[in-house]
């Protein structure tokens, strides 16, 4: 994740802004260095220069307003600089949760297509993040692409973005929510619009789960009452929606890479692996019956 690095003009503004401050802040702080320097060790005529009331007149109170007014200015004109469209092209709600992302996309139809941890979003479209949360305070950030924004239980914020420039952009819950926050993070994708717009309609159209040994235990052992995977009985919505699981790159909100190995040891190891999140482990599970719920899970494309 590098603030300095954007991959859009939301970003761009942002390191622009961000290389000012270092700049000038190295600048002031050398200045500084040099005058205590001075007042320190110089000749007796420069110490006695430096220690009237002028410095403090100047360097204290008129030098600060000066630069923090310039700054302000600077600031909000840069960050009113565009000119936003009423309508944004693409609305995808994102809810903060103990300790994952809830990811659903608005359809051109009204309807949604739910997904989570993972968020594709099509380069040169302006996108807007409706971001909310059900628990505690969240931040939704990811540092190349903009600034973050507070998920606020009861509010609605909303956080409109564009990429340009193609790429995997990692983002990472920002204000502590307990536990395992520091294992809370995502994945954007950002790719060509038409490549979205194909991946989109794919993945909202109807899924026809094959019936699978791995498919009848995930439903048996009761996984279903937390989880949704479309086309079957399994609706729950406590835990991510795994219905196109095995197409994410990252599992459990970025913690692992995404392979039936890794499902495998979340569903039987998970506490040790994300110690705290709020899926009990199924340790009473032979080893054989979780590796074909995996498979089964790391097939759902
Ligand atoms: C009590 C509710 C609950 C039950 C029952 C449950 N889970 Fe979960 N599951 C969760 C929650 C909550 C998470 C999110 C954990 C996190 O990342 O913090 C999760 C995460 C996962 C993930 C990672 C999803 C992702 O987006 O990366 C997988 C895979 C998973 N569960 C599989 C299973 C399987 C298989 C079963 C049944 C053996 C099961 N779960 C039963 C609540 C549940
Ligand atoms: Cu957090």
């Amino acid at each position: 994740m590098n603030v300095l690095d954007p991959a859009g003009p939301d970003a761009g503004r942002l390191a622009e802004l961000s290389w000012i401050l270092f700049i000038g802040g190295g600048a002031i702080f050398a200045l500084v260095l040099a005058i205590t320097f001075f007042a320190m060790q110089g000749s007796d005529r420069s110490r006695k220069r430096l220690s009237g009331n002028w410095l403090v007149w100047t360097g204290g109170i008129a030098f600060p307003v000066a630069v923090l007014t310039g700054l302000l200015v600077y600031g909000l004109l840069l960050m009113g600089a565009e000119s936003r469209p009423a309508e944004p092209d693409l609305r995808v709600h994102v809810e903060g949760r103990q300790w994952w992302w809830r990811v659903s996309y608005e359809e051109p139809d009204g309807s949604r297509l739910e997904s989570a941890n993972e968020i594709r979003i099509p380069l040169g479209r302006e996108v807007e993040f409706v971001l909310t949360s059900p628990d505690v305070i969240h931040s939704f950030w990811v540092p190349s692409l903009g600034g973050k924004l507070d998920m606020i239980p009861g509010r609605t914020n909303r956080l409109r973005l564009t990429a340009d420039r193609p790429g995997v952009y990692r983002g990472q819950c920002a204000e502590y929510c307990g536990g395992p926050h520091a294992l809370m993070a995502l994945e954007v994708i950002a790719m060509p619009a038409g490549e979205f717009d194909a991946w989109r309609a794919q993945a909202s159209s109807p899924v026809e789960n094959a019936p699978a040994r791995g498919g009848e235990l995930f439903l048996a052992t009761g996984c279903g009452s937390c989880h949704t995977v479309r086309g079957t009985s399994a609706a729950g919505t406590i835990g991510p929606d795994l219905s196109r699981l095995g197409e994410r790159r990252q599992l459990a909100a970025a913690r692992l890479p995404m392979s039936a190995e890794n499902i495998a040891r979340f569903i039987t190891h998970g506490q040790d692996i994300k110690p705290g999140n709020l899926m009990p482990e199924f340790r009473f599970l032979t080893a054989d019956e979780t590796a074909a719920i995996a498979s089964y899970l790391a097939e759902l494309k």
